[in-house]
């Protein structure tokens, strides 16, 4: 009956940020994860997927897919990716137009995600927008990743104002089959943007899109982790000790953590003393005492209690030494910017990098 209808039956009704805010999937991971968001998010509502593979956006069913074109050009690396991609920049712009917030979504190391992402952040900057880099890192065994995705890390921190990282080493549940694997950890990174920007289910509360990309905007590397324990009982400060696990091992000084937002996700019977003592809990665990921290509540997980947090603050993390060449020259007390610097003498620096 037409009376019992909430505004929450019909998602797209509600008013949502409509061109104000764009997620930019970029490459083949960044088009997953934001595919993902896409169906989970009732309050954003631009999306746009760039990358060069059709089968990348052949299941996207909101948004608006820009294909580079590198069939007959080929696509292996990342510098030749991003030079076909400028005859492309026009649409991207366009898709930028009106944008006060991007948000760019990719995996670091292939040649799509790596050479493409910079060149939008770099737009996104020149018209002003707030952007927010979220980008996937590669394991440590894809060791022939690891130059493109340092350098291309390098390059999206100059460009955005906010960078967050995402190790997949720690999301990622081994004994699945790898596309399954894959699978599963999009949506648990689609979960995780999901929450923290904003709630709009019941039961639940959150710091919402504002206060996350105030908390974003900072020199420093943000890091997201996520665990999630299933239970018939409530578990969340386990939940948070478990995430706190995945952030040791991916910064390298966790007592740098200078704020955080943890987002527990829990039954409905959850008790104000089961957060305090979980969330309580996470300031001894890491920042130096004066951290600042806030958190926000879903309550609609039976089963299952998941931990999210976002830190920030961190001025290095493990995948600093994913460039050779910039980790050399950091030893060396040099600092090389984006542009290469001809007065280097590179083959010394090459004999460095395969010693180390
Ligand atoms: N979380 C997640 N990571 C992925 C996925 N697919 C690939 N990755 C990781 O993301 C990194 C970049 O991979 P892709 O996104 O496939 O690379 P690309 O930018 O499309 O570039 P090409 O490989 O040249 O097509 C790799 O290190 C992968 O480990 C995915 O669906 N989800
Ligand atoms: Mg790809």
């Amino acid at each position: 009956m037409l009376t019992n209808l909430k505004l929450d039956d019909f998602p797209l009704s509600s008013p949502g940020y409509g061109n104000k805010v764009t997620v930019i999937g970029v490459g083949s991971a960044g088009c997953r994860i934001t595919q993902q968001l896409s169906r989970e998010s009732k309050l954003l509502e631009h999306f746009v997927y760039v990358t060069c593979d059709d089968h990348d956006v052949a299941n996207v069913s909101r948004g608006e897919r820009i294909i580079v074109d590198a069939i007959s050009a080929g696509k292996e690396s990342p510098y030749k990716v991003r030079a076909l991609a400028a005859q492309k920049l026009s649409e991207v712009k366009h898709q930028l137009n009106a944008s006060r917030v991007v948000f760019i979504i990719a995996g670091l190391g292939g040649s799509v995600g790596s050479g493409i992402a910079p060149l939008i952040a770099a737009e996104a900057q020149a018209k002003g927008a707030i952007t927010v880099a979220i980008l996937v890192m590669p394991f440590g065994f894809e060791k022939p990743k690891h130059f493109f995705a340092g350098g291309a890390l390098k390059q999206m921190r100059s460009y955005c104002s906010g960078v967050v990282l995402i190790d997949n080493e720690e999301l990622i549940n081994e004994k699945l089959p790898l596309i399954d694997a894959f699978s599963l950890v999009n949506q648990k990174i689609a979960l995780a943007l999901n929450k923290l920007l904003g709630s709009t289910e019941p039961n639940e509360f959150s710091k919402g899109l504002i206060n996350m990309v105030d908390f974003l905007k900072t020199k420093s590397y943000s890091v997201l982790c996520l665990a999630d324990i299933e239970s018939s009982e409530i578990r969340c400060r386990e939940a948070v000790i478990e995430a706190v696990k995945h952030l040791d091992k991916i910064v390298v000084d966790k007592h740098e953590a200078s704020r955080s937002i943890v987002h527990l996700c829990a039954d409905k019977s959850v008790t104000m003393k089961e957060v305090i003592s979980s969330i309580g809990g996470l300031s001894g665990m890491i920042g130096d005492g004066t951290m600042q921290m806030e958190y926000g509540l879903s309550a609609n997980s039976p089963g299952q209690t998941t931990a999210i947090i976002l830190a920030t603050g961190f001025s290095t993390t493990k995948f600093d030494d994913y460039d050779p060449v910039d980790r050399i020259l950091r030893n060396k007390g040099t600092n090389m910017e984006i542009g290469f610097d001809s007065s280097l003498n590179w083959q010394s620096l090459l004999s460095d990098a395969e010693m180390s």
